[in-house]
């Protein structure tokens, strides 16, 4: 039998062929049958050839099957505590006795881990709940750690918080790995630039929040690692992951057993955006034919959940709308957040700086671009309308501007409607750090919310901040409606950040 392969025609779509119509077996038979038939060396040496390409194509194919099952693995572990995955006991140990948080006294450390768990239990520890930070603005951030902080206490555990990312890290590092994130999201949910962002993009929570202020309400423990090394070194602890979407329903304290009829009445606007929808998949197949909304309540669910830690996962904190159910508790619980999330010591004073340093009287605009979607679409117009309705001019000309916006000379319109402008880089050193425009935020925040005056973007939460922070919010039956992610249980529901 004749070569069909050459050298010249022998390619990868033939040695396919091979494999896929069997001819491979062929050419053995017919080189084993060989030794009664005369045949050329040229010959044998290509059946050599192809059964060598065979077995390198076969240990390709294993390798990546190998690669695939490790990035996996990988991936998982970053979502999951260690505890899932194949540590050892051995490391468990030596991680657990270096945190100088660990629960209880344990006397020997060699406990398996079964035995560890059993002294856990009857150990008086400290429990803990924290929440996943969202990809997004320090802002969206201080979202989620206030619903945190509502069933922390509601719970009675101590709140975990954690470090601020650069947010134009973020958006860099997004914009630059799109279908990366893309793909990891499709499999594994939402919010991953944050928790693999590097810890020199990250700004530990105490330099900008007053931690020794939130102490009052609850005991505060802060993580300054960044999200993956968080999850290793808390590995040990027993988890319990809870997960929820905005796009299904929202979180009340509790509803006592005689008003569970009153559920039927409330008005609720789900969450339809792509971020809600994507969040939490296996919640929203789970209830995808139940009633909305889906009301889960706080105390029945995790009261009793003995696990150390109660993590909040994907957006469930960001977007947890928490309710209570009787308005007296609302009211305190607004007042936990209002008396108690504010900007550190050292965020105020640099701010107050730049305050003494402006005019008197001033006003002040927030000018949400880059990525936000509903205000980047906007015209200067749409905030010297604002502005004029407000009569920013009976005040004063001094308009201090706080944005995002890199082009100042987008800002032309107000110089010519007779505005003086002033903007924070004027005041404010770079250290060259990714969070440099972050850090600016805050005292572009602080004053604003001292300005006479105050037009700010819509539906960003950085105005909703500084919106809060000045009183000027929608109010009802002496609640607070709007830019506020706790409220009652009988008011409408409709989120605005
Ligand atoms: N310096 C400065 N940064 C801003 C301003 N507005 C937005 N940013 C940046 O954009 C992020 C805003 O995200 P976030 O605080 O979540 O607010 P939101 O996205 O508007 O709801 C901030 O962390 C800043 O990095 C501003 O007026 N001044
Ligand atoms: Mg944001």
């Amino acid at each position: 039998m004749s070569s069909s392969y050459t050298r010249s025609n022998f390619t990868w779509k033939s040695v396919r062929n091979l494999i896929n119509h069997g001819e491979t077996k062929q050419r053995f038979q017919t080189s084993s049958a060989a030794v009664h038939e005369p045949h050329s060396p040229l010959e044998d040496f290509y059946t050599l050839q192809m059964s060598r390409l065979f077995y390198l194509i076969v240990f390709f194919h294993l390798l990546t099957a190998l690669l695939v099952v490790a990035a996996q693995y990988y991936f998982l572990s970053l979502e999951y505590p260690l505890r899932y995955t194949m540590k050892t006991v051995q490391t468990r140990s030596a991680v657990e006795s270096n945190l100088s948080h660990r629960r209880g006294i344990r006397e020997n450390n060699k406990h398996s881990h079964n035995e560890v768990s059993k002294v856990h239990v009857q150990t008086p520890r400290r429990l803990y709940l924290t929440y996943q930070p969202p990809d997004g603005g320090w802002n969206n951030h201080r979202i989620a750690l206030e619903n945190a902080l509502i069933m922390a206490k509601l719970l009675n555990r101590t709140l975990i918080v954690h470090p601020l990312a650069s947010h134009d890290m973020a958006i860099f590092s997004r914009r630059k790995n799109l279908v990366f994130w893309r793909n990891l999201e499709k499999r594994w949910g939402i919010n991953w630039v944050y928790n693999l962002m590097a810890e020199r993009d990250l700004v530990p929570i105490s330099e900008v929040l007053d931690l020794q202020l939130m102490r009052r309400v609850l005991d505060v423990h802060e993580v300054k690692t960044n999200h993956k090394k968080f999850l290793e070194e808390f590995a040990n602890f027993k988890w319990h992951h809870v997960c929820h979407s905005d796009a299904l329903g929202f979180w009340v304290d509790a509803i006592p057993s005689e008003n569970v009829s009153s559920t039927r009445e409330i008005e609720f606007v789900p969450n339809n955006s792509s971020r809600s929808i994507r969040a939490c998949p296996r919640e929203i197949e789970r209830y995808m034919n139940a009633s909305k909304p889906v009301i889960r309540q706080i105390l029945s669910e995790l009261k009793n959940e003995r696990a150390d830690i109660i993590y909040l996962s994907q957006d469930t904190s960001y977007k947890a709308n928490v309710r209570l159910f009787h308005k007296e508790d609302a009211k305190q619980a607004l007042q936990w957040i209002l008396n108690n999330i504010k900007f550190s010591p050292q965020i105020y004073q640099k701010a107050f700086q730049i305050l003494s340093i402006l005019p008197q009287p001033f006003n002040a605009i927030h000018v949400r671009r880059t990525d936000h979607k509903i205000s980047a679409s906007m015209a200067p117009s749409h905030w010297l309308n604002s502005m004029a309705q407000k009569h920013f001019l009976k005040i004063s000309a001094a308009l201090y501007v706080a944005t995002d916006e890199p082009n100042k000379a987008w800002f032309e319109p107000f110089h010519r409607a007779g505005y003086q402008l002033y903007f924070s880089d004027e005041f404010f050193n770079p250290s060259g750090r990714s969070f440099d425009m972050d850090i600016k935020g805050l005292y572009d925040q602080v004053i604003c919310i001292h300005a006479k005056l105050f037009v700010g973007s819509k539906s960003s939460s950085f105005s909703g901040f500084i919106y809060r922070s000045r009183g000027e919010v929608m109010r009802k039956d002496g609640l607070i409606l709007s830019h506020m992610p706790v409220g009652w249980f009988a008011h409408k529901l409709k989120r605005q950040n």
